[in-house]
């Protein structure tokens, strides 16, 4: 196992179902990561130090899942120049919308490069660290573009079912 080069921070342990998504495409393409539950609101200090300590740790790419107010992205992003990538996640009552204005509102100077909000977003969050990683790694960059392929072939595959489904039905 190599050091680690993407964190994943979530800013409570209850975000965890949300970065799963993220853990299995890392699995999947063999990126080693370091997550971590820490908030920017009840532990400013840990995430302070975390953030501004990233780069030399050997970080590229930190990600960042928060619901609620949601500033977890925006204090790590405050404290690195590392891309960092934010996925709001849902929680009661506004359903996410709220961590998604928070996040996708970031000043101008400090960008949080926000993706879908929940399951998808953890998954993108790391489809979208893979991409940055492969521009210095061509063999994750082949790897990116075969998972791309596969994903076409199954998604045309299941339009070929449909039709066959659908043909059936109507004899
Ligand atoms: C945010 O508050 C976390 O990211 C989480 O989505 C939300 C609620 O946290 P818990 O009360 O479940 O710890 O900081």
């Amino acid at each position: 196992m190599g050091k680690p080069t993407v964190a994943v921070i979530m800013g409570s342990k209850s975000d965890l179902a949300v970065v799963e998504g993220a853990f299995k495409i890392f699995a999947e393409f063999g990126v080693e990561f370091e997550a971590r539950a820490l908030s920017a609101h009840r532990t400013p200090n840990e995430v302070t130090e975390f953030a501004a300590n990233a780069e030399k740790n050997g970080f590229k790419v930190v990600i960042c899942a928060a619901g609620m107010a949601a500033h977890l992205g925006g204090v790590v992003a405050a404290h690195t120049t590392l891309p960092v990538i934010g996925i709001p996640v849902a929680s009661e009552p506004f359903n996410g919308l709220d961590a998604l204005f928070s996040m996708v509102q970031m000043p101008p100077g400090i960008p949080v490069a926000t993706v879908s909000a929940g399951k998808a977003g953890g998954k993108n969050a790391a489809l979208y660290a893979v991409s940055i990683l492969a521009l210095s790694d061509a063999d994750l960059a082949e790897k990116l573009k075969k998972f791309r392929s596969k994903q076409t072939e199954q998604v045309l595959k299941s339009d070929r079912e449909l039709q066959e489904e659908l043909n059936l039905k109507r004899i």
